[in-house]
């Protein structure tokens, strides 16, 4: 049953909390605690032009990227509001090395999800004034309840995950994130901070005509994506498609979920892996494109089947309208896995 719109987030997470497995109440605390640090980094966002947070916070993180201010002023948002809401166990960020072990309120690590998460996703559009997003993975730990988490709580396949999803603050601020029974998007009344529901039951369309791929870097490709991407180009059936690439995957993710498109980082000679990361930006957006109707995959196995191995591993990353995705795969499966 389609949800009725205008409902607020609040009273859509108690609406729908029996539809989650586990129904305890903690995941709606834990969706609600990232409601709460979702307005904490859009008010900054909102404002980075006037106030000194612009810029280089004179930091690089574990992938060797200099840190934005914003990067670094998100990730200790998430971390803290998450932390204080005693519903997790542990946090793994892009911009941490390392996870992050969460005690209980006695001091015990009793908690039973744990959160990975890009706190700010797209940051080099930030002093440019261009939508930027954060984007979350929740899964129930696999470890003991009463023993300190470990490695092996974060690195499980993607289909695994009990909840994911993402906030974009663009023109408006959104939320848009599944638990499993479909993806529904909200949007902050800044006037109140309220999240109303604006978009119930998402879907991907199946055609689309938009692609959305750094083309600066086509002479690096595989093959098989050169050959896409020439296919989108060429003047037969329904082509040429519209280019469009934002620099920030939450916000070319989100156009295309709304219009019909595909969104393609491949691996090159440079980043044999690619660039996205499996844990907390692949494994997040695959879950929530599947959950619309959509696909993802490295252009030879589903996203959510790979077993990770590495906190901040990466991947090639081919996600959107099914049957956009199934045309790029199928160019590149013409070619042996380069
Ligand atoms: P490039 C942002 O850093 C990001 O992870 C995605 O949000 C975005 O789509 C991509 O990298 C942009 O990378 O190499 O095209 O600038």
């Amino acid at each position: 049953m389609t949800p009725q719109k205008n409902t607020t987030l609040g009273e859509f997470i108690i609406e729908n909390q029996s539809e989650f497995r586990y129904s305890s109440g903690e995941l709606s605390r834990l969706i609600n605690s990232i409601r709460l640090a979702a307005k904490v980094v859009n008010h900054e966002v909102n404002k980075a032009g006037l106030v000194d947070i612009l810029g280089d916070a004179g930091d690089t993180n574990v992938q060797g990227e200099d840190q934005q201010k914003l990067d670094v002023y998100a990730n200790n948002a998430f971390i803290k509001t998450l932390t204080n809401r005693e519903i997790v166990c542990g946090i793994a960020s892009e911009e941490e090395d390392d996870f992050i072990t969460i005690k209980g309120r006695n001091e015990k690590n009793d908690n039973k999800y744990v959160v990975l998460i890009d706190p700010l996703d797209g940051s080099s559009n930030i002093d440019v004034n261009v939508s930027v997003g954060t984007i979350f993975s929740i899964y129930r730990r696999v470890t003991p309840e009463g023993t300190p988490v470990t490695i092996d709580d974060f690195l499980q396949p993607g289909n695994k995950q009990v909840a994911a999803g993402y906030i974009i603050y663009g023109t408006s601020t959104m939320i848009v994130y599944t638990t499993g029974h479909g993806v529904n998007g909200f949007t902050l009344n800044p006037a109140i901070g309220t999240y109303y529901l604006s978009h119930p039951n998402m879907r991907f369309p199946e055609n689309g005509t938009i692609y959305s791929v750094n083309e600066g870097n086509y002479v690096h490709f595989p093959q098989g994506v050169k050959d896409y991407i020439k296919y989108c180009q060429s003047e037969e059936e329904d082509r040429p498609y519209t280019s469009r690439y934002i620099g920030s995957l939450v916000s070319d993710f989100h156009r295309n979920m709304i219009k019909g498109g595909i969104y393609i980082y491949p691996n090159t000679a440079k980043d044999p892996n690619g660039k996205l990361r499996l844990l907390y930006e692949c494994n997040p957006m695959a879950f929530i494109a599947e959950q619309a109707g959509g696909k993802a995959s490295n252009g030879f196995e589903r996203i959510l089947d790979i077993q990770p191995t590495e906190l901040h591993q990466r991947t090639p990353f081919i996600c959107g309208s099914l049957n956009m995705v199934q045309k790029a795969e199928a160019f590149m499966q013409k070619h042996k896995r380069s």
